[in-house]
């Protein structure tokens, strides 16, 4: 018989890659619903919810999230939201008997100043980088919430902590999104209306770890089905890049001829945060997209659903 798994936020980033995997997977039978339909913050509707779909395994990727203006800007937003939606969802797993489930975290879980790469040991040793503490801090709470699941009943609830993550169906708003979709929405608007120059946020010299969606819905299926420690365990490519670098991929890309202006007015966050995927890379998982295709990949889906010229 199938075993039945709930995908929660399916139509983000994150969720919509893992559905489109185990849509594909034998002995799954995937259980999916819109905001419309249970709205996750709401703890009535997640309890029946639950009640009545009873599913066997839960991957929890519904977050509320953004790029380091948007978490500036509505903290308040993300750390209540984010606590709402992971509290309802993981307390009715374990009301109804779920045998077990994946939480998403983030690499912004890991203090400001960690050392690099970075291990999963460095949580909780040193404070955290300010432009996103509110998010963390929610991220914290639930990957706590999922290891005192675990202590108190045995429970089966594991955490992942996946890096800096794009792919489709991501967030192209340049307001709220995070730097590889504000880069392809930037360059793309300013080739389209023939702008001389695009201005993007910072100095360009924090360096960041970009793994694609299905990448990350990769690891999510071989941890669901082989991971079983409390302890979070990290999801990255393992290598970083400039953000000056990443500009220029993302240039090319496009193909834009004009010049890039840097506001260093806007913040930069956190100067490096690249993993240390020794864990997951001993389990024989790697991701397979390389950034130069992925971003292209992106672009084209861009192009496809969101872009107006
Ligand atoms: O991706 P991002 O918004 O967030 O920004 P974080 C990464 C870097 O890109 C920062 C620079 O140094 C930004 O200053 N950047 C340059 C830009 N131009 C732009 C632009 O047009 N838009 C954006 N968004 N950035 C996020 C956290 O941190 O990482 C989240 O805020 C989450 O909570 C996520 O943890 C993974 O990488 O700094």
């Amino acid at each position: 018989m199938n075993s039945k798994i709930f995908i929660a936020g399916h139509r983000g980033l994150v969720g919509s890659a893992i559905h489109r995997l185990f849509a594909d997977l034998k002995g799954y039978d995937v259980i999916v619903r819109t905001r419309q339909e249970v709205d996750l913050q709401d703890s009535l509707a997640v309890r029946d919810f639950f009640d009545q779909a009873k599913p066997n395994f839960v991957i929890l990727a519904a977050a509320k999230v953004g790029g380091i203006k948007a978490n500036w800007d509505y903290p308040v937003d993300f750390l209540l939201q984010n606590l709402k939606i992971q509290n309802n969802v993981i307390e009715n797993a374990h009301r109804v008997g779920v045998q077990k489930l994946l939480f998403l975290g983030s690499s912004c879980i890991y203090p400001k100043h960690a050392p690099q790469p970075i291990q999963e040991e460095s949580l909780l040793t040193s404070p955290l980088e300010q432009t996103n503490e509110a998010y963390a801090i929610a991220k914290i709470a639930g990957l706590r919430l999922c290891q005192a699941y675990a202590r108190q009943f045995g429970s089966r609830f594991i955490s992942g902590m996946p890096t800096n993550m794009y792919g489709p169906f991501d967030n192209f708003d340049p307001e709220t999104s995070h730097v590889l979709p504000a880069l392809i929405y930037k360059f793309h608007q300013a080739k389209v209306s023939g702008s001389k120059s695009v201005t993007l946020w910072g100095t360009g010299t924090p360096r960041r770890e970009f793994l694609h969606s299905d990448d990350l819905a990769s690891a999510c299926h071989l941890l669901l089905e082989n991971y079983e420690s409390p302890e979070i365990i990290n999801i990255g490519c393992g290598e970083d890049i400039e953000i000056r670098e990443l500009a220029s991929m993302i240039q090319k890309t496009v193909d834009f001829q004009g010049e890039i202006i840097w506001d260093a007015t806007k913040p930069d966050g956190t100067p490096r945060k690249i993993m240390d995927v020794n864990k997951i890379r001993g389990m024989g998982w790697k991701p397979r997209v390389d950034l130069e295709s992925g971003i292209r990949g992106a672009y084209d889906w861009y192009l496809r659903n969101k872009a107006t010229n």
